[in-house]
């Protein structure tokens, strides 16, 4: 059994209340549970967690390693385009990971092109709405499958 974290950045607590254009009407909870519910089947186990303070993202992705965490899929949300120190924690840990945006940053503001993740994440999903979760908790089984042989 691989332990899988899904990490969630700044405001995506308010998914479901506001900005549906942008985010859809899904709650954060019910993709978290959509989430584990996958990695259940598989066999693995999926723990989520969501927080709007950026040291507490690196403490949780400091954490992960001693909590043996093999692979990661993280919405940065707005630090996406500003965090230095995220990005740094992330390479600290060497553990694999999928960005996942909801929204199509390419399509968004100028600001929000610019990803300090992107070049150093596995793969990148973006703009398929909450499916994109989905489709990266999916890819991290078949990585972690890949890994054990199978
Ligand atoms: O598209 C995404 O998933 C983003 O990571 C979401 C971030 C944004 O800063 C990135 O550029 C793209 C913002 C998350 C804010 O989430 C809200 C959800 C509901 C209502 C208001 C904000």
């Amino acid at each position: 059994m691989a332990k899988i974290l899904l990490l969630h950045g700044p405001n995506l607590n308010l998914l479901g209340t506001r900005e549906p254009q942008h985010y859809g009407q899904i709650t954060l909870a019910e993709i978290n549970q959509r989430a584990a519910d996958i990695a259940v089947a598989a066999g693995h186990e999926l723990t989520a967690r969501q927080t709007n303070a950026e040291h507490e993202l690196l403490e949780i992705v400091q954490s992960a390693v001693a909590d043996g965490v093999a692979y990661i899929v993280i919405n940065p949300a707005a630090y996406t385009h500003t965090s230095v120190a995220l990005r740094d924690a992330l390479i600290a840990s060497d553990i694999p990971f999928v960005e996942v945006h909801i929204s199509n940053i390419y399509s968004r503001e100028g600001f929000r092109h610019h990803s300090y993740f992107s070049d150093i994440a596995q793969g990148v999903i973006c703009g398929l709405g909450a499916k994109g979760y989905e489709f990266a908790v999916q890819f991290a089984l078949a990585q972690l499958e890949r890994e054990a042989g199978g």
